[in-house]
């Protein structure tokens, strides 16, 4: 097993608020969950202006900074985190551009979306990120390590 050899990441995943409404949950999920990446943490949740201005708080100075905040804080996001070899980078392909008429058919952008404004799904952009938004958007207790019983594939 080559790959239990290797440095396991942590990836902070998020359908956003037109994900949400769209109804196209499950299939995010389920996306990663096919891939073969462990869920270690997953909530329904109404982001506070806060907490969206820290999370994109490198985008402060861009013009489309605070209609990307309204739009991130208008409904319920479903916050995850996800855990595995060279998760971070894997999910980044998996989510596809940032302009969904750039991301790939077969990528959950290129699939499910159209505008970049509107671009259903975050995921973050290095193993240090990852980390840094799990901490910022799930408390201690809501988070599981867990080891699969029977499954070693996953891990
Ligand atoms: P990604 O989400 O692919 O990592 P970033 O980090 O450049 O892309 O941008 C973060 C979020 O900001 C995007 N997911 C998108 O919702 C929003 N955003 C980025 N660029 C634009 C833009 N030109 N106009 C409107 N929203 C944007």
């Amino acid at each position: 097993l080559v790959a239990s050899m290797e440095q396991v990441d942590e990836t902070y995943i998020m359908v956003k608020p037109d994900g949400v409404q769209r109804g196209l949950v499950g299939e995010i999920i389920s996306r990663f969950e096919k891939k073969g990446f462990k869920l270690t943490g997953l909530k329904l949740f109404q982001c506070p202006k806060e907490l969206a201005e820290e999370h994109y708080k490198d985008l402060k100075a861009k013009p489309f900074f605070p209609g990307l905040i309204d739009y991130i804080t208008s409904g319920p996001v479903v916050c995850m985190a996800w855990e595995g070899v060279g998760v971070v980078a894997s999910a980044r392909k998996l989510i596809g551009s940032t302009d969904p008429l750039k991301a790939e058919p077969g990528t959950i952008r290129g699939d499910l979306a159209v505008q970049t404004g509107r671009n259903v799904v975050h995921g973050s952009d290095s193993p240090e990120n990852g980390k840094r938004e799990i901490g910022l958007w799930f408390k201690e207790g809501e988070l599981c390590q867990w080891t699969p019983a029977q499954a070693p594939w996953l891990r």
